[in-house]
């Protein structure tokens, strides 16, 4: 697979795409959409990795939002299907059954802060700046930041940056929840890779079925949310590594997680 405007890796177990239009700060066209659309699959499709990290290339930005010379030039139509088909692409990584971590090491703006958003967690570089500026061009966040905002921040918050249009800091960002961690820049891939490797070393079906009671379990009740987790937890129950993870605990030993769905 050969790519332009992304960088795709695999390395034991952690997949890493890179945003890599530098000179228009990453930011999203329809090329990279459909670049990235193509290693999203590649992902979802390859049972060895357990960890998909999404990072912008260069030290100014992850990704400055959707590329606006081209959403200049949209019919209402065109803009409708852009807006879809990123929708399409936040949602299938939204779901992608390993974790999604965003290491932010520069602007995340409008596309970029939503891209984020759609990551069971976010990193940052202390350098790193979210915002969802669209207000400023007239338009509102299209890739689903006035569904994912608020429930990462809570309404007020979200109504305040969306309304604003303003930047934030990462320093900000920590506080408020948006994000977990904030590093130096330089250290931010070595700090998100340990994170990775130590979720790598997991196992994969329990790994999948918290992902999804979680996600599944925050868009219904609580009572429907802990049904959820009752199936999930017995469907982990009976994978080879909840019998791997229970014997190497009585057995004093560490816990080898094959993944495997069967023996
Ligand atoms: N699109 C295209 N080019 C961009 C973008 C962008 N979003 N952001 C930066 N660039 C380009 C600049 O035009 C510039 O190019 P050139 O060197 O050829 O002039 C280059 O990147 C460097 O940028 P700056 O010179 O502006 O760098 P600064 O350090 O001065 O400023 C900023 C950095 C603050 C990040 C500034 O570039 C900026 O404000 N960028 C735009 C951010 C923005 O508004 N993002 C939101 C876009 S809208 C969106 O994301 C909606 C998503 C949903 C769409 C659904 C559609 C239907």
């Amino acid at each position: 697979m050969s790519f332009e405007n992304i960088v795709f890796l695999v390395d034991q177990g952690v997949a890493t795409i890179t945003f890599s239009r530098p000179k228009a700060l990453n930011a999203l066209n329809q090329a990279l959409l459909a670049e990235f659309s193509q290693a999203l699959d590649a992902v979802a499709a390859d049972e060895s990795v357990r960890v998909l990290v999404l990072t912008g290339a260069g030290e100014k930005a992850f990704v400055a939002g959707a590329d606006i010379g081209e959403l200049a030039t949209y019919s209402v139509l065109q803009a409708k299907n852009f807006s879809r088909a990123g929708h399409a692409i936040i949602a299938e990584l939204q779901e992608l059954p390993m974790a999604v971590m965003a290491a932010v090491n520069g602007f995340a703006l409008g596309g970029g802060s939503e891209i984020a958003l759609a990551c069971d967690f976010i990193y940052a570089a202390d350098t790193a700046k979210f915002g969802l500026p669209e207000i400023n061009l007239g338009l509102i966040p299209g890739f689903g930041g006035t569904q994912r905002l608020p429930r990462a921040i809570g309404a007020n918050r979200a109504k305040e940056l969306i309304f604003t249009g303003k930047m934030i800091s990462a320093a900000d960002a920590l506080q408020i929840g948006l994000v977990n961690k904030v590093v130096p820049a330089g250290a931010l891939m070595e700090e998100v890779l340990k994170t990775a490797r130590e979720i790598a070393a997991k196992g994969r079906v329990s790994l999948r079925a918290a992902k999804q009671a979680i996600n599944l379990g925050l868009n219904v009740d609580l009572a429907s949310g802990c049904s959820i987790e009752v199936d999930a937890f017995a469907l982990a129950l009976a994978s080879p590594d909840a019998k791997e993870g229970t014997a190497a605990f009585l057995e004093k030993r560490k816990a080898v997680f094959k993944g495997s769905l069967k023996d």
